[in-house]
């Protein structure tokens, strides 16, 4: 294919990566379209990049990829929008992908926390929650957006205290960011084939459950298909991830995106990546990492899309 564009040489602003997406749009204006599905607590657009092959009418698979629902977890908006690029870069070019492209509908989301991730960038770099607040609980601003979805919503590794970092906020979906992502996939839920959320760091392929230590039903399928994913990304420059339960890996989380994407909305294959790097520089990534970073998270997503679609 072609270079990668210098976009991805440093991390940018908000306003910047909706121009970014803006510019897909127009450069490709047959493959990919942005739309909001929403507004943040403080007002900015919740846009989200749709790729997608051919004729409106035939219903296709969904492929659902989201980065930055933790301010300060940058490298994965970068990702995200990395991965889009690829897709788009590639199609036509690259007969796998173009394959991949005419299968499935992408939705890629890369910044689902757009206050928490602007706040990081003007004020406080190691800011992960929302900016949310309400005249009741003045004091401490803002919600984890990863433990305010409803399933299992405050059964463990959450708090109730506005001022923890995992704030569950005062009730499920109280955060207009996560309710807006939670009724885009609850409406196409039996389309979506893949629910990928990037986080980082720590080098892991997430699957459920984050809110017990109980395995599920479809902890096989998912582990094998998370083992896909990390033995594809492993093949490229040899970064080590783990796979496993976020319970057995990380720590008890409960209302987190990948427990209701599966518990709830009923996904199978519903992952929580945690990217680069294992904590030499945690989640101030290097912004020369980005493109060795995207580059394995394309062959994993690719090598993902392949499996899951010969199901
Ligand atoms: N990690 C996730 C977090 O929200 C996680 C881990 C995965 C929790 C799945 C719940 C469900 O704590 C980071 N880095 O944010
Ligand atoms: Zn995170």
């Amino acid at each position: 294919g072609r270079s990668p564009p210098t976009f991805f040489s440093s991390y940018h602003r908000l306003d910047e990566i909706h121009k970014y997406m803006k510019s897909l749009e127009s450069k490709y204006p047959k493959l990919a379209s942005t739309f909001s599905i929403g507004k943040s607590f403080e007002g900015q657009d919740l846009l989200v990049l749709k790729i997608r092959s051919g004729k409106e009418t035939k219903k296709k698979p969904i492929i659902w990829i989201d980065g930055g629902t933790h301010g300060r977890e940058w490298i994965t908006s970068a990702s995200a929008l990395y991965i889009a690029t690829k897709l788009l870069n590639e199609y036509d070019l690259d007969a796998n992908i173009t394959k991949l492209i005419d299968f499935y509908e992408w939705y890629i989301h890369p910044v689902v926390n757009p206050d928490g991730y602007e706040y990081s960038h003007t004020t406080d770099r190691m800011w992960r929650k929302t900016r949310s607040w309400t005249v009741s609980l003045i004091g401490c601003r803002g919600v984890d957006p990863n433990r305010n979805w409803s399933f299992k919503w405050n059964y463990g590794g959450s708090s109730i205290s506005p001022c923890s970092h995992v704030y569950s906020g005062l009730i499920p979906f109280s955060e207009p960011e996560i309710k807006a992502i939670a009724n885009f996939i609850f409406d196409r839920k039996n389309r979506v084939k893949l629910f990928l959320t990037l986080h980082s760091y720590s080098q892991m392929w997430l699957t459920p459950w984050g809110w017990t230590h109980e395995f599920p039903s479809d902890y096989e399928d998912q582990h094998k298909m998370a083992n896909v994913a990390v033995r594809a990304l492993r093949s490229l420059y040899g970064s080590i991830f783990e796979s496993g339960s976020t319970t057995e890996l990380l720590y008890t989380a409960s209302g987190g995106s990948d427990d209701w994407a599966y518990g709830y909305a009923g996904i199978k294959y519903s992952f929580t990546a945690e990217l680069r790097d294992t904590g030499k520089h945690g989640f101030v990534l290097p912004s020369n990492q980005i493109i060795p970073s995207g580059e394995e998270l394309w062959i994993a997503v690719k090598a993902l899309a392949s499996e899951i679609r010969k199901e």
